[in-house]
């Protein structure tokens, strides 16, 4: 018999289990609650189209949040996007699909258009991390590999999700610039940790503690 061609996902990635979502979702309302309340967060209202001393409720401005929350390594498109075909049949792949993963949060930020959780990746995890993924959305600058892992959590009206590694990639690129970033404040909790801001309603929340999340590598074929 003839075999068919293997079926390409709209993406690969890293799946979280369901206890680890449910957690990391209370843990990003924790988060977006305690920002929006902090003194310079309501001072800095105006890149999400707020005047100061308006309310901004950031667990509505983001509106929208992934079905299923995961940590993307390659963008597909069922076969469409160059170069997929080439990333699935890696040995490495293969021999990671279905495989359990912990994967480590190190941040957790916002901007006007999304809000993210921050990914440090294992070396074993870089194996099948497509090598030019930050060159595909930033061609004109350079990143440590991985810098673009992320899991979005959630994105504001009319924002695509792809949007969240490129927000990040945005602060990533802004730490690196040699500039002092000032901290503004320091949130309790979960969610324990100094909250820096860069520019444009760019914020960056530096756990004390990682938090660590079960995943699947996984393709999403939806
Ligand atoms: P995300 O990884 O930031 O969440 C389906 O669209 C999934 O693939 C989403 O999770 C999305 O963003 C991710 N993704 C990565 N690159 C993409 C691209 N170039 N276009 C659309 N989605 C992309």
């Amino acid at each position: 018999p003839t075999l068919e061609k293997e079926l390409l996902p709209l993406y690969f990635g890293w799946f979280l289990a369901k206890r680890d979502q449910d957690y990391l979702r209370k843990t990003s309302h924790e988060f977006l609650e305690q920002l929006g309340n902090i003194k310079a967060f309501k001072k800095r209202l105006q890149p999400y189209g707020c005047e100061e001393k308006q309310k901004l409720d950031l667990l509505k401005y983001f509106a929208k949040s992934p079905n299923i929350l995961h940590c993307t390594t390659k963008f597909c498109d069922y076969g469409k996007v160059l170069g997929s075909e080439e990333y699935a049949q890696q040995e490495a792949v293969k021999k990671a699909y279905s495989r359990g993963y912990t994967l480590h949060i190190s941040a957790l930020f916002a901007t006007p258009r999304t809000v993210g959780a921050q990914v440090e990746l294992t070396s074993d995890q870089l194996l099948i991390w497509p090598p030019d993924a930050e060159k595909e959305v930033m061609p004109k600058d350079t990143f440590p590999r991985g810098s673009r892992a992320h899991i979005t959590l959630g994105t504001a009206a009319d924002v695509q999700d792809v949007q969240t590694g490129i927000d990040l990639l945005e602060i990533v690129k802004l730490q690196q610039s040699g500039r002092e970033w000032e901290s503004l404040g320091e949130l309790a909790g979960p969610v324990a940790g100094k909250v820096s801001y860069y520019e444009n309603g760019m914020w960056m929340l530096n756990l004390a503690r990682k938090i660590e999340v079960k995943s699947i590598f996984s393709g999403y074929y939806g």
